[in-house]
């Protein structure tokens, strides 16, 4: 365990497996990987986790829906997310299911340090619950939500409006209310535990407004982890949910206390704005009342709207409004690589993406087809060309002449991993796209073609070829976490394959890195261009 390499633990939000896999879920586990892998270029040791969040009412009526128990259901249904993520080049390390041995030991040894901590006691439940959010709401709250959606004899969820169960149950409550002025400190002594800053105002005024105590076991169903000292009680889907996150680095494992210290606890849990009040408002509680440490970050990105070409407006995507877009369908479009591209780097992450085909094949066209693409097939067509299908021999002390493009690369990582690493990935991309653009702004300028012509010019020609082959080595790091196959390919390309899976990034994006005199490979185009409308 014992590694000299910093930790770095992110995870995903653990997706209900109600339904398959779509854009939203594919969003979010796309800006875990491009974290991962970027933490991994810099040499950190990561594990990334996703996985499934298999308990609760809602998997059990899916699941009955079909006609399965809710283990066949869940198993039926798991492939397609492993399928999927692995078509997306999602490289998790662990894939967690509620329903392993390990999570339920892990929850069964939460309930019993609840239970010493003295922070649970029985009562009863009698109020609304919405199952699918699998939610409780309070009375006001319903109050409210029936004055905006007005349906004669019908209590609506304030979040996704369907209608909303009376549920009466014996249950088991955790003393939430216990900890309002602990969280409060918390976000005083850690402004960043909640990111962007905008959705820490919100989680902020939450937790002011007063917290109630909140219903953790169910009785009412059976599909759940049961409640080790109390037949009859199963856990709450959230309680069990949000431990997956510590029982997947040896919590409740009495064999797994080293991992546990070294890994716990995590740096990033990235989840969607819909979800921020489970993870920074219980889920911190929840370990304050055992006494373990919080993760650093939650980052809450904003969700997928589908933009509407009349209005200009984002909609929410839903198959009777016949917006929703799949995972299959972009692919189709973009390639893979394509795909993540534009859903990483043109849509802020903090905030509501308008997403829509037509934006997707400018956004393809424009940075991919005729940008980096075109850049890597001139400049290695050209280098195949000149240099007898090879890299130019490299003069003693090349990579500390002048010259334009050196000068744009010149500090570039250290513009960049600042933005990467707090999912700035826009601004990240734009210090890459910059060097880009110089780059084939520099062939129409220096005219290679030209300068070829003439054997007098011959080291001139030399120049050009290696800074533009040079910006290319540096430009496919820098997009790896982004198209780790693409940036693999140039690299291969450049017969630079013992780069591929670099662990020092800024040294490998320091100007001077090429290797002299070796073939090179002109290869298909990389993102062939589309044809718009
Ligand atoms: O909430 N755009 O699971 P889930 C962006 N099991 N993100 C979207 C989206 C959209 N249009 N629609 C959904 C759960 N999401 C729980 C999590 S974690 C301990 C338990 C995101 O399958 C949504 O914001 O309903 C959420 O982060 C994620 O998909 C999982 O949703």
């Amino acid at each position: 365990m014992a590694d000299s390499r910093k930790p770095f633990y992110v995870t995903t939000p653990i997706y209900y497996v109600n339904a398959a896999p779509h854009l939203g879920t594919a969003y979010c586990t796309i800006l875990c990987d491009v974290q991962a892998r970027y933490r991994r270029a810099m040499g950190e040791d990561v594990k990334f986790l996703t996985g499934l969040d298999e308990h609760g009412e809602k998997v059990q009526l899916a699941a009955e829906d079909h006609g399965m128990t809710p283990q066949e259901w869940c198993d039926s249904l798991a492939p397609a997310f492993h399928d999927i993520w692995k078509t997306l080049e999602i490289s998790n390390d662990d894939f967690i299911r509620t329903t392993q041995p390990r999570q339920v030991r892990a929850v069964q040894h939460l309930w019993n340090r609840m239970k010493e901590a003295g922070y649970i006691y029985k009562d009863s439940y009698d109020g609304w619950y919405c199952v699918h959010e699998e939610t409780y709401y309070t009375d006001t709250q319903v109050a409210k939500s029936d004055e905006e959606h007005h349906v004669e004899g019908q209590h609506l969820c304030p979040e996704c409006q369907r209608e909303l169960q009376r549920v009466k149950e014996e249950s088991w409550f955790f003393k939430l209310s216990a900890f309002q002025d602990r969280l409060l400190a918390l976000y005083d002594e850690h402004p960043d535990f909640v990111m962007p800053d905008f959705r820490m105002n919100e989680v902020r005024s939450f937790v002011e407004s007063g917290l109630r105590d909140i219903s953790v076991s169910r009785t009412s169903f059976d599909w759940g982890i049961p409640v080790p000292f109390d037949d009859g009680h199963v856990t709450y889907v959230w309680f069990d949910a949000l431990l997956n996150y510590a029982t997947a680095v040896g919590f409740g494992d009495p064999d797994a206390a080293e991992e546990f210290a070294y890994r716990w606890p995590a740096q990033y849990h990235v989840v969607g704005k819909d979800i921020i009040r489970f993870h920074c408002v219980i889920w911190p509680a929840m370990l304050m009342a055992i006494g373990e440490a919080l993760p650093e970050h939650v980052f809450a990105h904003g969700f997928l709207m589908v933009r509407n070409e009349a209005t200009g407006q984002g909609e929410k995507m839903s198959k009777s409004r016949g917006n929703a877009i799949a995972p299959a369908d972009v692919i189709d479009l973009l390639g893979v690589e394509g795909y993540r591209y534009y859903f990483m780097t043109d849509c802020v992450p903090g905030e509501d993406g308008a997403i829509s085909y037509n934006r997707m094949q400018q956004v393809y066209n424009a940075d991919l087809a005729n940008s980096w693409g075109n850049l890597v097939s001139r400049s290695l067509n050209m280098s195949a060309k000149y240099f007898d299908g090879k890299t130019p021999v490299l003069p003693e002390g090349w990579a500390e002449r002048e010259n334009p493009l050196r000068e744009v690369a010149l500090g570039i990582a250290e513009r960049y991993c600042p933005r990467m690493g707090v999912f700035d990935f826009v601004g990240a991309k734009d210090e890459v796209m910059a060097l880009v653009r110089a780059a084939n702004h520099y062939i129409e300028e220096s005219a290679p073609w030209t300068v070829a012509k003439d054997p007098a010019r011959a080291d001139e020609l030399e120049q050009i070829i290696t800074n533009l082959l040079e910006s290319i080595r540096i430009c496919a790091h820098l997009f790896a976490p982004f198209m780790p196959e693409t940036s693999a390919e140039v690299l291969r390309r450049l017969s630079l394959e013992a780069e591929i899976d670099c662990c020092d990034l800024s040294a490998a994006c320091e100007w001077g890195g090429l290797a002299s005199n070796v073939p090179v490979s002109k290869g298909d185009a990389l993102f062939p261009r589309l044809a718009t409308k």
